[in-house]
């Protein structure tokens, strides 16, 4: 197969694919979109590692996230800074772990991230109104979504400490899938 590449070396290429799902044309691909968004911005040769991040407002303007309720806290769990801009590394590994190869468990760890809204590695209930609101795209009232909260930590929380462990969001999912259904993105 011919290197035609001249973006990055074979030493980062190859780190890239151990450290996602993806292929080499699959990474070059999506390094192209990372850099449609902003041409301006990433350079054609990463090589030396440049220092750029893209904002969220353009990260979350793809059309795989534009639609997706969690697009910010998915853009700030996968992001360094926690604010959502991204450099290519964290893009890739955001699409990496969003993409149909990522194993369950690995997205099942992401998405409890994502849904502990105040990263204090507990899902409260405060935490899980906010979820519910935006899994169901804000189509329940305030009681019915208190309800569904209470009746879902009721049965989740399997030692009683009034919120969801990452243990025991791991019980509830294996039952409740749809739990992780916001967190397929065809790329
Ligand atoms: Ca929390
Ligand atoms: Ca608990």
């Amino acid at each position: 197969m011919g290197n035609k590449q001249n973006i990055f070396t074979a030493h980062q290429l190859d780190a890239y694919q151990d450290c996602t799902f993806f292929t080499r044309k699959e990474i070059l691909r999506l390094f192209h979109r990372y850099r449609d968004l902003a041409p301006q911005l990433v350079p054609l040769d990463y090589k030396s590692n440049p220092e750029v991040k893209l904002p969220y407002e353009l990260i979350s303007s793809m059309p795989e996230l534009k639609d997706n309720p969690f697009r910010q806290r998915i853009a700030e769990v996968f992001s360094e800074d926690g604010e959502g801009n991204m450099t290519l590394d964290n893009f890739l590994d955001m699409f990496s772990v969003l993409s149909e190869m990522a194993p369950r468990d690995l997205k099942a760890c992401y998405a409890f991230k994502i849904y502990d809204f105040n990263n204090d590695d507990f899902i409260c209930k405060s935490d899980l109104e906010k979820t519910l609101n935006r899994l169901t795209r804000y189509e329940l009232t305030e009681e019915e979504v208190r309800l569904v909260g209470e009746k879902v930590l009721d049965e989740a929380d399997l030692d009683n400490d009034g919120k969801l462990s990452l243990e025991d969001f791991q019980h509830m999912i294996a039952r409740a899938p749809d739990f992780l259904s916001t967190f397929h993105i065809r790329i």
